[in-house]
């Protein structure tokens, strides 16, 4: 069994950091990472966030390369918004189980069975999704975005929301629209414990309860707030005294709630299976694979046929321009 002390780790991981500043300024990098990135990753991006924030940050950059510290689909939409940039991704097989839950091709069957009943719908996508799945779809949305787009949707077309049925749960809620849901679920979200939060409220009676809209009623029910990763930092950031959160979404999103707001105490929601949840796709960016692929100038996002079209979606959704609302599909 190999032992690697505390110290030794955290030279190692000084040195990695230096490396990898070293190798930002010589390929001329960005580092966008996402809040749900270890806290090391975090403190080395020029821009941490939510999708939608570094989705529009990608926009902005005006360096020749982007290394996105986040999964597949959110390195693919920092290339579909920002095609001349090289974007690179510390490991290609980080996934997630949303994207994976609706391929393409079997929403593209599902769709042409509504059609053929006659149902006139638009689809409104979760962003976390393919590109292939988003270029099927009328609408992209992200947690930071979603309420405002649905509002967008004509109120004479019926919406198939995909793939995350607890949030399209949420959203019918907040809304009022009644919507088509597709069976995907996120593996981090699922799976927190009721019991658990139950006991940890009753071991913090004074706590504020934080729940991302991913996660299943049984646990929003218990929620003092409900909302995506930037609005949850808006919400703590209202409270000036120091307060308890328990909090139930992906674990390193206290690394950025504790950097922000250092004066409160945050406690994670256990999962079913584990202490905290932590998303094992996430996971796979190291900063060791985050060094390589500055060297490597690989792996990168290249661009794929059906970018084109979940370009147009993805611009006339997340970017602050004119509205737009596409033709009811289904007619
Ligand atoms: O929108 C995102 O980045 C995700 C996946 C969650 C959140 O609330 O930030």
């Amino acid at each position: 069994m190999s032992c690697v002390s505390a110290s030794t780790r955290r030279s190692v991981t000084d040195d990695l950091a230096q490396e990898i500043r070293q190798l930002k300024e010589k390929i001329g990098a960005t580092i966008l990472a996402h809040y749900y990135q270890d806290g090391e990753i975090q403190d080395l991006a020029d821009v941490t966030g939510d999708s939608l924030k570094l989705a529009r940050a990608a926009t902005r950059v005006d360096s020749p390369v982007i290394v996105f510290c986040g999964v597949h689909f959110m390195a693919e939409t920092a290339k579909i918004l920002n095609p001349t940039k090289r974007v690179l991704l510390p490991d290609l097989e980080a996934g997630c189980s949303l994207a994976e839950s609706c391929p393409a091709d079997k929403l593209a069957r599902y769709q042409e069975m509504l059609r053929l009943n006659g149902r006139r719908f638009q689809t409104v996508t979760y962003i976390n999704s393919t590109a292939a799945t988003k270029a099927l779809s009328d609408w992209i949305v992200t947690s930071g975005n979603a309420e405002e787009v649905i509002r967008r949707v004509p109120p004479d077309v019926e919406i198939l929301f995909v793939p995350d049925k607890h949030l399209g749960a949420y959203l019918q809620e907040v809304t009022g629209r009644k919507m088509i849901l597709w069976d995907g679920a996120c593996i981090v979200h699922e799976i927190f414990s009721v019991q658990d939060l139950l006991k940890l409220k009753k071991q913090y009676p004074q706590a504020k309860t934080i729940a991302h809209p991913e996660c299943p009623a049984n646990i929003r029910e218990h929620a003092d707030f409900i909302g995506g990763t930037e609005n949850m930092l808006k919400y703590i950031g209202r409270f000036a005294e120091p307060t308890d959160f328990l909090v139930a979404t992906e674990a390193n999103m206290m690394w950025q709630m504790q950097s922000r707001f250092p004066q409160h105490r945050y406690h994670p929601v256990p999962g079913i299976t584990c202490a905290c949840n932590k998303c094992p796709h996430m996971a796979r960016n190291t900063l060791e694979k985050l060094r390589d692929c500055m060297v490597n100038l690989a792996p990168e996002i290249h661009w794929q046929p059906e970018f084109d079209q979940a370009k147009k979606v993805l611009e006339r959704s997340l970017l602050p321009t004119a509205p737009q609302a596409p033709a009811p599909v289904g007619d």
